[in-house]
């Protein structure tokens, strides 16, 4: 790993413009489960029961009930040493943030430029008049009503079968466009169409250094590929006195 590393920190330091590109890995440190590792969160749910519109609208309370779970174990959690090292690259590099993850750690270690492909777990949208804005209380009354029209709230996240927001995706894409090089970290590469992301930056001239605890079969196109965990690896990529 000692080679691929400082083959990595050669490419970023010859780079202007960054990409952080994270999936739930990013966040398996600090104690968010993942979703498809040992411990996935899918595991004791089906994704099909629980992060799709039909079961939102089917029953609402059980989807509800196992957010208002999932924000009450992320709610206490910090960033790790790998969203601080993101966060602290910006004072010296012009480095973005693209996200599959809803968890908000992030932003909470000081990342400025940060585009959740899937939302927020903190945030919540009326399913009648469509008002968006935060909500950090755990627990949450489980089926929320709107204060502008009492409609259902529901957590402002992607669901499967439902669209990513095309404005975040424009803005995805462009990064993605114009970045040096992209950081693939802690991603299984099997979302879509989070999943063409990587490629695509690879086709637009971005060098690609992927970051995860295991080969990945959706990413061949790495030009680095470094077996290890985010909040270990990235530190040593990406700060400045590191190695
Ligand atoms: C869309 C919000 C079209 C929910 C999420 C068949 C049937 C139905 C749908 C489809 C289908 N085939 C394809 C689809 C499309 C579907 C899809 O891709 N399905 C997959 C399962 C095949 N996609 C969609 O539905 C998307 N929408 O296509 O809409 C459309 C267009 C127009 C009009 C109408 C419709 C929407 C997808 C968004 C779904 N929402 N999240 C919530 O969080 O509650 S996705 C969910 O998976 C999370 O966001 C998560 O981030 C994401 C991806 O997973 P990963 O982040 O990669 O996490 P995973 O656990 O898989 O992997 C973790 C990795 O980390 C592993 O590699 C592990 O080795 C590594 N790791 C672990 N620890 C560490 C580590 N690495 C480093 N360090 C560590 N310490
Ligand atoms: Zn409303």
């Amino acid at each position: 790993m000692k080679g691929d590393i400082q083959k990595a920190r050669e490419i970023i330091d010859e780079s202007k413009t960054i990409v952080a590109f994270s999936g739930a890995g990013m966040s398996a440190e600090c104690g968010v489960p993942t979703f498809r590792g040992k411990d996935g969160l899918w595991k004791n749910h089906s994704a099909q029961d629980l992060a799709t519109p039909d079961a939102f609208k089917r029953d609402p309370r059980t989807v509800w009930q196992w957010y208002d779970w999932r924000r009450s174990l992320i709610k206490p959690l910090e960033p790790n040493l790998g969203h601080y090292a993101i966060a602290g690259a910006q004072e010296r590099k012009d480095i973005s943030v693209i996200t599959q993850n809803v968890d908000g750690l992030h932003r909470k270690a000081g990342s400025q430029d940060v585009s959740e492909l899937h939302g927020n777990i903190w945030r919540v949208r009326c399913t009648e008049c469509g008002m968006e804005k935060d909500n950090t209380d755990v627990p949450i009354d489980i089926l929320p009503k709107c204060d502008e029209c009492s409609g259902l709230l529901r957590p402002a996240i992607v669901w499967f079968g439902e669209p990513l927001d095309p404005s975040v995706v424009s803005r995805s894409s462009e990064l993605l466009s114009k970045a040096d090089v992209t950081i693939v970290v802690g991603t299984s590469g099997i979302v879509q169409p989070a999943a063409s992301m990587a490629a695509y930056a690879k086709e637009s001239g971005s060098k690609i250094i992927e970051v995860n605890i295991e080969e990945t079969p959706g990413y061949g196109i790495a030009d680095v590929f470094i077996l290890g965990k985010a909040g270990e690896v990235l530190p040593q990529i990406l700060e400045e006195d590191a190695l």
